[in-house]
């Protein structure tokens, strides 16, 4: 186990990064930060099962099995006494495998789709230096309250290099996307994350991930073929994500789908605590299945009692048979 003075420096290593060294990882609002410290709270250890994958990662692009828990706390910089984290984006276009048929050309952030999930604290200064190299003009637009300047819709030509900053607030959940006409077009094609704004008391430990929805219109006909949670259809279904049982699940949840209007996420055979956009320390209310309009998000809070497989997928029906559905793999603790 870490000691708990290594929290304050762990700022650059990836949750994945700390498994792939067998370290058993931290609840991830204590990562990054010292908040939990200078609270003097107990910090529960996390664990996360060991990642098996049957499908092959080589040809995809990326793997979404790390897009999962991987949350990018950037490089931290103290300036004028405050904190800054500095993140870099390349946007590229790169080709990743849907299926074992299709091969898509995406518009991808550091080469992955969805991009990299920043992660910063409420007041913070957020500083992410965007670099375009694709053909196409693009920009990043982050929802939350910032300043007109910082709004992310002017187009950055290809070869160009633009910085956004701007404070971390409010706490909570923001999705991130480029702006640039035809809008549609540029996040169906892959320029979309999670900015996760953490609440300066954190939350409790929990394993926590990412999951964002998202559909392909493979002809332009503005309707899309195929739909994915993190970017590859069908990936968690085909490679269930291992929990375990009776830990406190946390998923950061996103409808990044164009084209249909709204959609629905479900899990089986359990009830989740739903904190809307992320903006509330308390739960709003329990279900198993809640509406997301397109950008629309939410942390959702979940405890599974039984060992087994359960399914997970929005409740629209074509949409989790054309891809975005999944498995949780519930292991005995
Ligand atoms: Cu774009």
């Amino acid at each position: 186990m870490l000691p708990s003075y290594k929290l304050i420096n762990q700022n650059s290593w990836t949750r994945r990064q700390l498994l792939v060294r067998g370290v058993t990882v931290l609840g991830a609002s204590a990562l990054g930060t010292a908040i939990a410290l200078q609270n003097n709270r107990s910090l529960a250890a996390v664990k996360i099962p060991p990642i098996k994958e049957t499908t092959s990662t080589s040809n995809l692009g990326f793997n979404p099995m790390s897009v999962l828990r991987d949350f990018d706390y950037g490089k931290v910089k103290r300036e004028n006494g405050r904190t800054i984290r500095e993140f870099e984006v390349t946007a590229n276009s790169s080709p990743i495998q849907l299926n074992s048929a299709i091969s898509f050309v995406s518009w991808s952030l550091n080469n992955r789709v969805p991009g990299p999930t920043f992660r910063a604290k409420e007041g913070e200064i957020i500083r992410v230096i965007f670099h375009n190299e694709d053909g196409s003009s693009h920009s990043i637009h982050f929802h939350g309250v910032h300043r007109s300047e910082m709004d992310g819709i002017e187009p950055i030509r290809r070869g160009e290099t633009t910085v956004y900053e701007f404070e971390a607030k409010p706490y909570g959940v923001h999705p991130y996307h480029c702006h640039v006409a035809p809008i549609t077009r540029h996040i169906s094609k892959g320029l979309y994350g999670l900015l996760i704004v953490d609440p300066p008391q954190g939350r409790p430990p929990a394993d926590e991930m990412v999951l964002v929805m998202s559909g392909y219109d493979l002809d332009d006909n503005e309707q899309n073929e195929l739909y994915a949670f993190n970017g590859i259809p069908n990936f968690y279904r085909d490679n269930p994500i291992a929990i375990y049982q009776n830990q406190l699940i946390r998923i950061y949840l996103l409808n990044m789908i164009e084209f249909d209007p709204a959609i629905t996420f479900h899990i089986h055979a359990n009830m989740f605590q739903v904190y809307r956009t992320g903006r509330t320390l308390k739960p709003c209310e329990e279900s198993d299945v809640i509406t997301l309009g397109t950008a629309e998000r939410h942390i959702i809070e979940f405890t599974y009692t039984y060992p087994g497989r359960y399914m997970f997928h929005p409740h629209q029906d074509y949409i989790a048979e054309n891809g975005c559905m999944g498995w949780f793999e519930v292991i005995s603790s």
